[in-house]
């Protein structure tokens, strides 16, 4: 299998927008599902609405907002079909400036540190509500983001961010292992031991086996092993987990969550990783032995229970363009453009209109949309308030030793 190409789908979303933008448009075409095989790439369209003074918009064009002429974006690595970004370009003649990294460690630290500038940020839950005590999130306004209607309830109101005052859902999954099928054999391994104890880690340890770079998630699974929270605050605890690292540590080839997904291609480069659930099916999908149709790698989430996260679209109270960023991201939440991304990505979709364009192999797989009795297994990372001065100190720790 491939990885399906999004031109189809944006061209049903620029030829829409073009029906709905001008009497001389072309028809709106009846939308359908994605094609399994790469389509030609469509001849570019004329943007529809512009922000710039010399514009000349239709009727419908003029009910677009006085866009921005840029918009600066700031988005986990390896998230977004690049095409989307493109194509939103051409279609409202905003100029998107995109940026990454790879934790909301990370993005917080930039934040914090005065970085402004950046209109669209994509915190993780928890780390949603770490934001918010901070001040750092502007109120988004939900009039203007009207594709809002098709999130699916359970990404609705959620308890981080209540009635969803200052994001809206972006894509979702879970944290798990991605493990290399030819040096497990038969053996699939199940459970977070495989990370964690050095008596099975010294069978494939020198085949080299990565951890995400990030403390929640690390630590979550360290203590989820030990039978306990992923967002327990008890300082024995939060030391058990920590020592747990610490003993697995020298087996670790490397601490690595922004481009692991590439090194899982790398014939010989690591065996085992724990990883999130579409990074990992983008390597499953790379690496798909179609000569005899097996997979070289998958995917286990641990039968200890696992991280569910969802990341969201949050703009900054430091963003100038705010009503450029609600278009934005209501242009991300669209039900062809969701699907665009989780065809990509390999990464759920909130949208529950977007399910009609998502390739049926992503849906109907129960490891990147997990079904309720695999659901009720995993937890939610929550901000665990004044604990995480001691997750800050032993993150420190784990990493300096
Ligand atoms: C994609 C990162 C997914 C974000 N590379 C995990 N919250």
């Amino acid at each position: 299998m491939k990885r399906f190409s999004i031109v189809s789908i944006i061209l049903i979303v620029v030829l829409t927008v073009l029906a709905a933008c001008g009497p001389s448009a072309a028809p709106t075409p009846t939308p359908t599902p994605v094609p399994p095989t790469p389509t030609p790439v469509p001849p570019k369209q004329p943007p529809t609405s512009k922000p710039t003074e010399e514009a000349k918009p239709t009727e419908a064009a003029k009910e677009e907002p006085q866009l921005a002429p840029e918009l600066n974006v700031f988005n986990w690595t390896d998230y977004i079909d690049e095409e989307v970004l493109t194509q939103y370009e051409e279609t409202y003649g905003v100029k998107i400036n995109y940026d990454t990294y790879a934790s909301n460690e990370e993005l917080l630290a930039k934040l914090q540190a005065g970085a402004t500038g950046y209109d669209v940020i994509f915190p993780s839950d928890y780390m949603v509500t770490q934001m918010i005590e901070l001040g750092l999130l502007a109120e988004i306004d939900l009039d203007n983001i009207p594709n809002f209607k098709d999130v699916m309830d359970m990404f609705k109101d959620p308890p981080f961010d209540p009635g969803n005052k200052y994001c809206v859902p972006y894509q979702w999954g879970t944290t798990g292992l991605g493990y290399h099928i030819p040096t497990f054999g038969d053996e699939v391994p199940d459970s977070w031991a495989y990370l964690f104890e050095p008596e099975y880690l010294k069978r494939y340890a020198d085949k080299g086996v990565n951890v995400l770079d990030d403390q929640r998630e690390l630590i979550g699974a360290a203590l989820k092993y030990l039978g306990y929270s992923v967002n327990d605050t008890n300082e024995e605890h939060l030391y058990e987990a920590r020592d747990l690292i610490l003993k697995a540590k020298p087996y670790w080839k490397t601490f690595n969550s922004s481009d692991y997904d590439d090194t899982l291609l790398i014939p010989g480069e690591v065996v085992l990783s724990h990883g999130w659930s579409g990074d990992v099916f983008v390597a499953v999908w790379e690496t798909y032995d179609e000569e005899n149709d097996e997979p070289v790698w998958w995917y286990s989430i641990p039968k200890e229970g696992a991280v569910v996260w969802v990341d969201n679209m949050c703009i900054p109270a430091s963003s100038t363009r705010k009503r450029t960023a609600e278009h934005f991201i209501n242009y991300l939440l669209s039900p062809e453009v969701q699907a665009a991304i989780t065809n990509y990505t390999y990464y759920a979709s909130p949208s529950e209109a977007a399910k009609q364009y998502i390739d049926e192999e992503i849906l109907n797989e129960p490891a990147i949309y997990p079904p309720d009795e695999v659901l009720s297994k995993l937890e939610w990372l929550e901000a665990v308030g004044d604990a995480l001065r001691i997750y800050d100190q032993i993150w420190t720790e784990i990493k300096s030793q």
